[in-house]
């Protein structure tokens, strides 16, 4: 963790070097939101309720979304659950990087791949037995070096063939960030999940019209990328007017931008949202992503509410008691026990 947390700081501080102070007030903020659905999600105003039977494995997928006109360049995410009911599954934590066509969003990612892996703070035995809550801290895309043609940050358009990006219920484009899978530990209870900013921040880079590419720059690489996919109503990465097709007018945009240069925002600027209103018809706040790391602000709602049912509830249907129900009763109760303690010592 060490070498990416120090990575981290190096890019944080160039982005805040560049950044552009005389930025306007924002006007959304970076939405993340958690979701069931791993390829057509609802938008994040649509709250999840996720029902999953204990003892089996679920997934959650984290969406996201940048501030309209911007990409995001840095996240770090935490995910936090309240109660001991989930156990996040640590060989299953995965940022989403690669995008196809041999790029990515992030130079280096924190997950269950980076070295050393990324790992949840409680094990199975710590949250089944110990009753402790378990979390993910710094779920994590992040660059150092400038945008380049490999490696373009997150949004603000699902372009071409882009995999882990798709348009959601709400017609508006999202992209899938992260994925990890859980155990359903304990019958009965609601387990209430949020993210959090994490402790490294998430900042935006500006994009000029004409950097087709991505990179930063509106140069001739740009002007390349309209030549060589002139006409295409398929390769729309320099399709800069969004008419679905690459054309004239595309050219035009990169002419009129030509020089333009892309700037990091500090992390001061950058307001973020996480899931939706889903109780108290008061909108989710808004968390600023230098002041508000590792915390979960008042009026936040659960961004995934998880109830677990036991597989005794799920086939209740024994019409009135009789011994021999009683005793199939009182014999998936010792099968329940002498399960868990087993499962607790492996
Ligand atoms: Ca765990
Ligand atoms: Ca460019
Ligand atoms: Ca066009
Ligand atoms: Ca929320």
């Amino acid at each position: 963790m060490h070498h990416s947390r120090s990575a981290w700081f190096l890019a944080v501080v160039l982005s805040a070097g560049l950044a552009q102070l005389s930025q306007e007030c924002l006007a959304a903020p970076a939405h993340f939101w958690l979701s069931e659905d791993g390829v057509s999600p609802a938008g994040p105003n649509i709250a999840t309720n996720i029902n999953i039977e204990e003892g089996t494995v679920g997934t959650l997928y984290i969406w996201g979304r940048p501030e309209t006109g911007k990409k995001l360049r840095n996240i770090s995410l935490n995910l936090v659950t309240l109660q001991a009911g989930i156990d996040f599954i640590d060989n299953s934590i995965t940022m989403v990087n690669d995008v196809g066509g041999g790029i990515q969003r992030y130079e280096y990612t924190s997950d269950a791949t980076s070295s050393p892996a990324l790992e949840s703070e409680e094990t199975f035995f710590q949250v089944d037995t110990l009753g402790q809550a378990d979390s993910i801290e710094l779920l994590q895309g992040f660059s150092i070096s400038a945008s380049s043609a490999s490696v373009k940050g997150v949004g603000d358009q699902c372009v071409g063939a882009e995999t882990g990006c798709t348009l959601a219920g709400d017609g508006l484009p999202a992209w899938l960030i992260a994925t990890v899978d859980y155990n359903a530990i304990v019958g009965g209870p609601e387990t209430s999940v949020y993210l959090q900013i994490g402790e490294h921040g998430i900042n935006h880079e500006s994009l000029v019209p004409g950097d087709y590419d991505l990179n930063g720059i509106v140069d001739t690489d740009d002007f390349n990328e309209v030549q060589t996919n002139f006409s295409s109503t398929t390769n729309l990465w320099p399709d800069g007017n969004g008419n679905a097709r690459v054309d004239a007018a595309d050219y035009t945009l990169w002419q009129d931008n030509l020089g333009s240069v892309s700037a990091f925002e500090s992390a001061s600027l950058t307001s973020v949202r996480f899931g939706a209103d889903t109780i108290d018809g008061i909108d989710e706040p808004i968390y600023n992503a230098t002041t508000d790391r590792e915390v979960t602000l008042a009026m936040d709602d659960p961004d995934a509410i998880i109830t677990m049912t036991s597989p005794l509830q799920a086939t209740r249907v024994v019409p009135e008691p009789s011994t021999l129900s009683l005793f199939c009763f009182f014999s998936l109760c010792n099968w329940c026990f002498t399960r868990r303690v087993s499962l607790s010592k492996g």
